[in-house]
């Protein structure tokens, strides 16, 4: 129970997840607009599905008591940045920068921070763009700015972050060596893998440009 919040804390943090609320939809109505921008003017549209999320009560709780901090509604606000969290799955590594070159031109939030661990993956085998976002929530709340964390990544990793973020659950934090040893090992493979698609697509994209100039 020590790791939950105290009741006048809890409904002060259910209030403030309004903000959050506000911020999340800000950011998927930009996002959905992309979305719609990649369907009509590209070729193949770059965004597979977004997804988005608030994160519970009992999981802000437990994050802040992990780092130590007071289980209230404040230090979550000052602490946590992935409150309200966005993930972009996509079809191939390279779509990652594009988007994240796109986003950097929106007015509806500003990047206030990043971690590529594409191009260098995390010591447990993890590939993710992350990107937090800050939204102005406007007049209605005092021109107050709220944090949204984005995260974008392949399929492929999705697949990956997915398997191994249960099974570190599972373990809580304390995983056997050889599961993570092993899933470090599918993380290379998934990322080979991801590589040798691409290729595969850049070659039909290759063959298909010299067939229409030959038309
Ligand atoms: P959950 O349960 O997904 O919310 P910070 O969040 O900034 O205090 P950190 O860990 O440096 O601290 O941030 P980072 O590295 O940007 O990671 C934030 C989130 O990325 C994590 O949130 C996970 O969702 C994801 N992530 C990071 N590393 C891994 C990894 O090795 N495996 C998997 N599956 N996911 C990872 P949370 O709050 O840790 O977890």
């Amino acid at each position: 129970l020590q790791e939950r919040f105290e009741i006048d804390e809890f409904e002060k943090l259910k209030r403030d997840l309004i903000k959050y609320n506000c911020a999340l939809a800000e950011v998927l109505t930009q996002l959905n607009n992309i979305n719609s921008y990649f369907n009509a003017y590209w070729e193949a549209n770059p965004i597979e599905h977004i997804k988005s999320r608030i994160k519970a009560p009992e999981s802000i709780a437990g994050k802040l008591k992990k780092k130590g901090l007071p289980v209230t509604a404040e230090s979550a606000e000052a602490a946590l940045k992935d409150i309200a969290g966005v993930r972009i799955i996509c079809s191939y590594a390279k779509n990652i920068y594009e988007i994240v070159e796109i986003l950097r031109k929106q007015h509806n939030f500003k990047i206030v921070k990043e971690k590529d661990y594409i191009s260098e993956a995390k010591a447990s085998g993890y590939r993710s763009y992350h990107l937090i976002l800050e939204v102005d929530l406007g007049e209605l709340f005092d021109n107050q700015v709220c944090p949204v964390e984005l995260q974008i990544r392949t399929s492929a990793m999705d697949f990956w972050a997915t398997l191994e973020h249960k099974v570190r659950y599972k373990y809580g934090g304390d995983m056997p060596v050889h599961l993570s040893e092993e899933l470090q090992n599918c993380a290379q493979q998934i990322h080979a893998l991801d590589e040798r698609m691409y290729l595969i697509h850049e070659l039909v994209d290759l063959i298909n440009e010299g067939e229409d100039e030959n038309d």
